[in-house]
């Protein structure tokens, strides 16, 4: 690394920084009732978020790798996600709005100078090419999203924007693609900002399977709903169905029928659901028997990352599905440009090798596969961030949302849920096996 690169990437790492503390400031802008309250006993006030965000940079990028001295030791405890669940969180004594923003002001302006200071070749793993920057920065985005849910959950208006996006085009390809049987590479052990969990880079070998080249739309989940799906049992896990049952669930969240057409609340406006925009706010259960209800089954998480990021022409992968580019508008719709996912087949050009689309962008994908570390996983730099979660609990989900950020999104990044979840921005597209004939 030269001098001149170390600068340039100290300049976008402190734009990034920037950019993203913009968009924690600008959900939080509400009045101080609005931040305190606690919108759904499933998530957080949203002042506690803001000041977790704060206190998490302060414990990796100033005390772990900047060696800075604790600035207010006495409130990690309330901002320790793992010793208070999001519904105890309200009766913690949590810094109001003012001191929050105050406290992770001063805790920008100390990162800054570790940015000012660091050597990008540090062998030290958490300075080396910046990553406890990384760190930081997708998970203040990853907790953004988090804080949009939660604005959805309570129903209050004003974060609906009207960025432009492409128009619908879903019948200009294929329904399914044929993904040939194959090995490819799972996982990186290379991008320098990738987390522990989409570690280490591994060879997977898949049978052949067709993957939807779409994710499933509005219409599709309609005709499901209207054919009874709700109502079948043997569409269901067992587990799902009791949820459905007693949950008395019966579409998807936010959804409501009036007279004989479908509405939604999105942000405080109620709207009709418009019938070619992917489905949103399903659970890991909802898809799944969809799926069953298609004839189909949700996707691995290895058949849904070698559709998405593998080049079967050079043998490589890719870090996006279009390629190694950074993503930009007319490629994905990424950052909370509108505040709904684009249409179907709104993006052509950010197609996979394979010819799937909007893999990245538009829905949090439900995958079939539960969250596990991949073999020669090693936890870094702790093991609260992924480990603690692998084993059946929780579901892989996949791709990344109109309101992720394209600095946490790529076609290794992995999201995990449970699978009666679907306050965040979740649909699904559906697999299945090739039959031996149709395997080419
Ligand atoms: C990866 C989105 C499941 O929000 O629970 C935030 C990310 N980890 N703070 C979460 C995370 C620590 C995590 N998810
Ligand atoms: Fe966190």
């Amino acid at each position: 690394v030269t001098d001149l690169d170390a600068d340039r990437l100290k300049e976008r790492i402190a734009a990034q920084l920037l950019t993203v503390r913009d968009r924690s400031l600008a959900y939080t802008s509400a009045e101080d009732d609005v931040l305190l309250r606690q919108h759904s006993t499933l998530m957080s006030p949203l002042v506690w978020d803001l000041a977790h965000i704060g206190n998490y940079e302060e414990l990796w990028v100033l005390r772990e790798a900047g060696g800075i001295t604790p600035l207010r030791p006495e409130i990690d405890d309330i901002y320790d996600a793992f010793k208070h669940p999001r519904k105890d969180r309200p009766s913690l004594p949590i810094l109001g709005p003012d001191e929050a923003r105050r406290y992770i002001g001063g805790v920008r302006g100390r990162t800054l100078d570790v940015l000012d200071a660091l050597d990008f070749t540090d062998p030290d793993p958490l300075r080396r090419a910046g990553f406890v920057f990384g760190l930081v920065i997708q998970h203040e985005h990853q907790h953004d999203e988090t804080m949009l849910a939660t604005l959805q959950l309570s129903g209050r208006p004003g974060l609906v924007r009207e960025g432009d996006l492409p128009a619908a085009r879903p019948g200009r390809g294929p329904d399914e693609v044929l993904v040939p049987a194959g090995p490819f590479q799972m996982g990186t052990s290379t991008l320098p900002w990738a987390y522990d969990n989409e570690r280490p880079a591994h060879r997977v070998d898949l049978p052949a399977y067709w993957i939807d080249r779409l994710p499933v739309g509005n219409a599709a989940y309609i005709a499901f709903i209207e054919a009874g799906g709700y109502d079948d049992e043997r569409l269901w896990d067992p587990a799902g169905w009791r949820w459905r049952t007693e949950g008395a669930i019966s579409a998807p969240l936010f959804w409501s029928k009036e007279g004989d057409g479908w509405w939604r609340t999105r942000f405080g406006r109620s709207e009709p659901v418009p019938p070619d925009e992917p489905v949103q706010h399903v659970s890991w259960y909802e898809a799944d028997a969809y799926a069953r209800w298609a004839g189909k089954r949700l996707p691995t998480e290895a058949e849904w990352e070698k559709a998405c990021g593998w080049d079967p022409a050079t043998g490589r992968a890719r870090r996006y599905p279009w390629g190694d580019t950074e993503p930009h508008p007319g490629l994905a719709n990424l950052g909370h440009r509108a505040a709904r996912p684009a249409p179907l087949g709104a993006f052509p050009g950010g197609a996979s090798a394979y010819g799937v689309e909007q893999m990245i962008g538009e829905v949090w994908e439900w995958t079939g596969s539960c969250f596990t570390g991949y073999p020669g996983f090693r936890s870094f730099p702790y093991r609260e961030y992924s480990e603690v979660f692998f084993g059946q609990d929780y579901r892989v989900l996949r791709g990344g949302s109109w309101a992720a950020d394209p600095a946490a999104v790529r076609t290794t990044f992995r999201n995990w849920d449970y699978p009666i979840r679907r306050q965040i921005f979740t649909g699904f597209r559906c697999a299945r096996t090739a039959a031996p004939g149709e395997a080419r």
